[in-house]
């Protein structure tokens, strides 16, 4: 059996302090201060292509000419951006440490060459470059909001592509109803992956449905940029009507099934963080309210909104569903 609960997801977050992220700093300072120097020497008449390449080198991303990406203004903001600093310095990405301060840490990811695997329910299983994959599909930014089950949020801009796109490259049959999708297990750089009482490797799942719905995205990048490591390069998930655990990060498989998946935190706390775990306010955590949320470099709270105020986009997905499933649609 699961072992019992231990501290990680014990404490409510509100126990993490503010100065936690302001600590975790300094070697993001020093990627940035490189990528500055790089730009300027590709105004000085370098010329476009070697000023894009001395970018991508210094930033060590080859991916990193594709952004900024057009903003695609169909999604919009009820309140401001969240400051970067903030999105890029309090992360949740487990496989480098159960607490918010990994930025660091996560340094180690290696994100080339990076090989994506979709397999399962699909016409021909394959294996894809993330730079062939970043090359089929056009990219786009999209502002969302992104609520954790531990009750803070934030709004950030992603760039990337909607998860229905790498569907239909995937060609699954007709019998596929579930995409599992899987992160990275790397034991060599991946410090978390020694604590044994978590079922990694960290894996999610989406219904087809959810899946092709416009609302769900592959985030590739963060504020005009390729994504940091820590907020889950090379390629992550992004369901903003949905708790954050949901956003799996570091992805290198999409599997389609025609059963629903284990996922990650169910397999840990069943009663807790459910396969479903869409947003509600009105549906309590066992172990803390879900009313409301702190936004990340703020000190007040918001009420939190049916599913992270996506109900426009997302709601007809689960008509049926309620009726059944009742407050397990909502943990
Ligand atoms: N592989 C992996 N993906 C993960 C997690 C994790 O621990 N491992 N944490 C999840 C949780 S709980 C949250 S809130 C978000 C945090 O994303 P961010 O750090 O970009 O804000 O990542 C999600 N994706
Ligand atoms: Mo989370």
């Amino acid at each position: 059996m699961l072992i019992k609960v231990k501290q990680g997801w014990e404490l409510p977050e509100s126990a993490a302090t503010d100065e936690s992220i302001f600590n975790a700093r300094r070697g993001l300072l020093k990627s940035m201060g490189l990528g500055s120097i790089a730009l300027a020497a590709g105004t000085t008449g370098a010329g476009i292509d070697s000023s894009m390449a001395l970018a991508a080198k210094a930033s060590g991303d080859p991916s990193a000419y594709l952004y900024p990406a057009k903003r695609n203004e169909k999604y919009k903001l009820d309140r401001p951006l969240t400051e970067e600093k903030f999105a890029v310095t309090y992360n949740n990405f487990y496989e480098f440490g159960s607490h918010k301060r990994i930025s660091k840490s996560a340094q180690a990811l290696k994100i080339r060459p990076w090989q994506v695997k979709i397999d399962g329910e699909v016409k021909k299983e394959m294996t894809i470059d993330i730079d062939d994959l970043l090359k089929k599909i056009p990219l786009e930014e999209r502002v969302y909001r992104f609520r954790c089950v531990e009750a803070w949020s934030m709004a950030v801009p992603w760039s990337g592509f909607p998860l229905k796109a790498l569907v239909a490259l995937a060609k699954p049959n007709s019998s596929a109803k579930y995409v599992r999708m899987e992160t990275l297990f790397d034991r060599g750089i991946m410090p978390g992956l020694r604590q044994p009482w978590y079922p990694w490797p960290y894996a999610e799942g989406l219904t087809i449905e959810e899946a092709t719905n416009d609302l769900a995205f592959i985030a590739t990048g963060l504020y005009g940029k390729p994504m940091p490591k820590q907020n889950g390069a090379p390629l992550r998930l992004a369901t903003p009507w949905k708790y954050g655990f949901k956003s799996i990060k570091s992805i290198v498989r999409f599997t389609f099934l025609r059963e629903k998946p284990e996922t990650f935190w169910e397999l840990v706390q069943p009663r807790e963080y459910g396969f479903w775990a869409n947003v509600n306010p009105k549906v309590s955590h066992p172990r803390w309210s879900q009313a409301s949320e702190r936004v990340l470099g703020n000190s007040g709270r918001v009420p939190t909104l049916l599913y992270n105020g996506y109900g426009e986009f997302v709601a007809d997905l689960y008509t049926d569903l309620e009726a059944k499933l009742g407050d397990r649609l909502y943990r």
